[in-house]
């Protein structure tokens, strides 16, 4: 749809960027800090382990200080469990509370919104030792957890993410780390998606519980949202972009919302023998939870075509990102209108513009951009100055279409792109960069952890001062 006159953005558009723990903190064993899946995993070749990161931990005041300048109106990070309870259950960590108390005052001293994520891709080791979330009772270790979250920062944080990125957890597990297969396991995909629906009902019980504690709060779920498009115009391949859409996308958010499994999914996860079993009142819960708003995580979008074989040769795919399939579903595709990040992830910002439509087509809740980005690498020149023009490009093109969203009528609450300074990415190293302020340290050997501001960084404290108006 052409427009003659656009809609402006929100006076209170939240402006601000993503971290989680895991990437950005380190001090992964310090002041009582458990360790976690991540903590314990086999790193993939060549990337930096996690005991620095960017150094968070120690530099978050300097951080803060520079998302302060860039005119940040809200700052989305996670809370690692760990921290707070480092055996994932049992005696609370008060080193934990404290660190994230300090966080949350520092943004407020700069009138920074904390966005604050409860789990990202952290599960606590010592939890992943009871079967992680295999176990049934994951659903309470959870809920305690949360109980912990919202009496320790409630007076404070009013905006909560509840899973990051719950799909890419079920679809991708081993690439992030966080795959659990208990011993004996017949049947992967029954096992996959029973955790599932674990964290499913857990993310219920912690947005009841969330709207009891803090009444003035809202929380949403944040999984990683992308349209996915037909390869063709054949009707099969229509079919198969809405067989991976179900998987992909709404499973997720029809539960959050609707409280019910969405029906394409159950066909496909009874055509796998892997329905998931329901514990008593696991229905009644689902039913009365409520999001306030829906978090996504935005890169780009999929393109599938028709698999019309059981014995099809599927592309596994590499990554969240990447094309994947699954015989007698879908297959994926490469969509040749699109081009490619220097890693290997397609750029779509009308894709983006198409998702942010659907999404608010089908669940009418305000929408708040969670992530989205372009990981590159970027050099640092002998006089500290970083040049990502291309990186401004993919924002520039990738923000223009929340306006057109905007627009288009859909309810926009802010933007939250990753990330806000350089971290460790979930599988390709701190080489791959995608924060506004660079950080001086490499997969090799960690370097003097100094800052420098990209040219990105000038730029978006415009976009920002300008509520989006400079880029027009
Ligand atoms: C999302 C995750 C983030 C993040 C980002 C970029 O899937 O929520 O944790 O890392 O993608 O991905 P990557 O680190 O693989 O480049």
């Amino acid at each position: 749809m052409l427009h003659k006159k656009l809609e402006p953005f929100p006076k209170d558009f939240f402006w601000g960027a993503s971290t989680s723990a895991y990437q950005v903190e380190g001090a992964n064993a310090e002041d009582g800090k458990g360790p976690s899946c991540q903590d314990v995993k086999e790193l993939p070749a060549g990337t930096a382990d996690l005991a620095t990161c960017a150094d968070h931990y120690h530099h978050f005041k300097e951080d803060i200080a520079l998302m302060a300048e860039m005119g940040f109106k809200s700052y989305r990070f996670s809370i690692a469990w760990t921290r707070i309870l480092p055996e994932g259950a049992g005696k609370v960590n008060q080193k934990g509370i404290d660190f994230y108390n300090s966080l949350i005052d520092e943004c407020l001293r700069y009138h920074i919104t904390p966005i604050v994520t409860m789990f990202h891709f952290d599960m606590p080791a010592a939890l992943d030792e009871k079967g992680s979330w295999s176990n049934p009772e994951s659903v309470q270790w959870f809920e305690d957890y949360a109980k912990i979250l919202f009496e320790s920062f409630g007076d404070r944080v009013k905006h909560w993410l509840t899973i990051n990125e719950q799909n890419m957890l079920t679809l991708v597990g081993p690439v992030i780390g966080t795959l659990h297969v208990p011993e004996g396991t017949t049947n992967l995909t029954k096992e996959i998606y029973q955790q599932n629906h674990h964290q499913l009902v857990a993310q219920a019980r912690a947005m009841i519980l969330c709207h009891r504690i803090i009444p003035d709060a809202l929380i949403g779920p944040a999984p990683n949202i992308a349209l996915v498009y037909p390869a063709s115009s054949k009707p099969k391949d229509i079919l198969a972009a809405e067989n991976y859409n179900a998987i992909r996308n709404w499973l997720y958010l029809d539960m959050a919302v609707f409280g019910r499994y969405n029906n394409l999914v159950w066909a496909y996860l009874k055509e796998h023998d892997a329905t998931p079993a329901f514990a008593k009142g696991d229905e009644e819960t689902l039913k009365n939870a409520h999001p306030d708003f829906i978090g996504f995580n935005y890169y780009n979008t999929a393109t599938v075509e028709a698999s019309l074989s059981w014995d099809d040769d599927i592309n596994p795919g590499a990554d969240q990102q990447s094309a994947r399939g699954e015989a007698g579903f879908y297959k994926g595709a490469e969509n040749p209108n699109l081009l490619k990040t220097e890693f290997g992830w397609e750029i779509d910002p009308d894709g983006f513009r198409a998702t942010m439509r659907e999404l608010y087509d089908r669940y009418h809740l305000p929408l708040l951009v969670t992530e989205n980005g372009l990981g590159a690498y970027d050099t640092l020149e002998e006089d500290g100055s970083i040049h990502d023009d291309y990186r401004i490009k993919y924002l520039d093109e990738h923000i223009r279409q929340i306006r057109l969203a905007i627009t288009d009528g859909v309810e926009m609450m802010g933007y939250n792109p990753w990330s806000a300074i350089d971290l460790v990415s979930t599988h390709e190293g701190i080489r791959k960069r995608y924060g506004f302020i660079y950080v001086d340290t490499t997969d090799e050997k960690v370097g003097s952890l100094k800052r420098y501001k990209k040219d990105s960084f000038e730029w978006y404290k415009e976009v920002i001062r300008t509520n989006g108006e400079c880029l027009y």
